[in-house]
C-alpha cells in the first residue's frame, strides 16, 4: 500500500475503486457490504446494457466510432448520480468514478477512436464535473493487474458484450490506469491512491482486502 487516507475527517469518506476490465473491482467492493456503516455502490454497467431497451455497451463494442462518444457521455451521467448519492452513512464506497471514465476518454484520444471535437466536449464536461460537482473524493484504491491476468479472467466469465475485447485493448487501459494512478503522470490524481496487487487468487486479495478495511477505519475515527 503506497498511501494512507487524510486522517480526522468526521463528513462522509468517500472510497473509489479502480482498476482494468476484470481487475476484480466488483468482489473487492462486495467485501465492504458486510460493514453496516458503508453505502456500497456498484458500478452502473447493468443501465448501460438497457438505455430505455438499447444496449449501449454492446453497442459501443460494435461500432465505437459510432457510440463511443454516446457511451462516454452516459457513463459520466450514470458516475456522477453515483457520486452525488445522499446518504447518512459515515462512509461511501465506490466501483470507479468519473475519474476512471476519463481513462476511457484518454484511451479513446490515444487511438484516435473519436473526433477531436467529441474528445474536446467530452473534456470539458469532465473538467466541469470535478471543478463544479460534489464529487469529494478521500481515497483510491487501486487494484493494479497485468493484461494478461485480466485477460484470461474476462474469458472466463465471457460477458457477452466483451467477446471482441483483445489483450491490446487490455493493455491500452491498463496503461492509462498506471499512467494515472501509478506513474502519476497524466491527469491529476484527487485523493491519496493505495495500489494493491490484484493479480492474486480471490482468496489471497482477502488478505489485502482486509488490511485496506483497516485501514479506512483507522484513518477515520
Ligand atoms: P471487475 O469487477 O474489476 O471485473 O470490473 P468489470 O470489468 O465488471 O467492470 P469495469 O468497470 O472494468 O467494466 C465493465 C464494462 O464496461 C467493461 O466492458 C468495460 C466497460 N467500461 C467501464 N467504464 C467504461 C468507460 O468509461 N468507457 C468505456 N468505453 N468502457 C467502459
Amino acid at each position: 500500500m503506497s498511501a494512507s487516507p487524510n486522517k480526522n475527517c468526521k463528513r462522509l469518506f468517500t472510497v473509489c475503486i479502480e482498476g482494468n476490465i476484470g481487475s476484480g473491482k466488483t468482489t473487492f467492493l462486495n467485501n465492504f457490504k458486510a460493514n453496516d456503516n458503508m453505502l456500497v455502490l456498484q458500478e452502473p454497467v447493468e443501465l448501460w446494457r438497457d438505455v430505455g431497451g438499447t444496449n449501449l455497451l454492446e453497442k459501443m463494442y460494435k461500432d465505437p466510432v459510432r457510440y463511443g462518444c454516446l457511451f462516454q457521455s452516459y457513463v459520466q451521467l450514470t458516475m456522477l448520480q453515483l457520486h452525488t448519492q445522499k446518504t447518512n452513512l459515515p462512509f461511501k464506497v465506490m466501483e470507479r468514478s468519473v475519474y476512471s471514465a476519463r481513462c476511457f476518454i484518454e484511451n479513446m484520444k490515444r487511438t484516435k477512436m473519436l473526433e477531436k471535437v467529441e474528445i474536446d466536449i467530452l473534456e470539458q464536461w469532465h473538467e466541469w464535473c470535478i471543478q463544479r460537482a460534489d464529487i469529494q473524493t478521500d481515497l483510491i484504491v487501486y487494484l493494479r493487474t497485468s493484461p494478461e491476468v485480466v485477460y484470461e479472467r474476462m474469458r472466463t466469465r465471457a460477458r457477452k458484450e466483451e467477446d471482441c475485447v483483445s489483450l491490446e485493448y487490455l493493455r491500452q487501459v491498463h496503461d492509462v490506469h498506471d499512467d494515472w494512478l501509478y506513474n502519476r503522470s497524466l491527469f491529476s490524481v484527487p485523493a491519496p491512491v493505495m495500489v494493491l496487487d490484484a493479480n492474486k487468487s480471490v482468496s489471497e486479495m482477502m488478505a489485502e482486502f482486509e488490511k485496506c478495511r483497516r485501514s479506512i477505519f483507522e484513518n477515520r475515527d
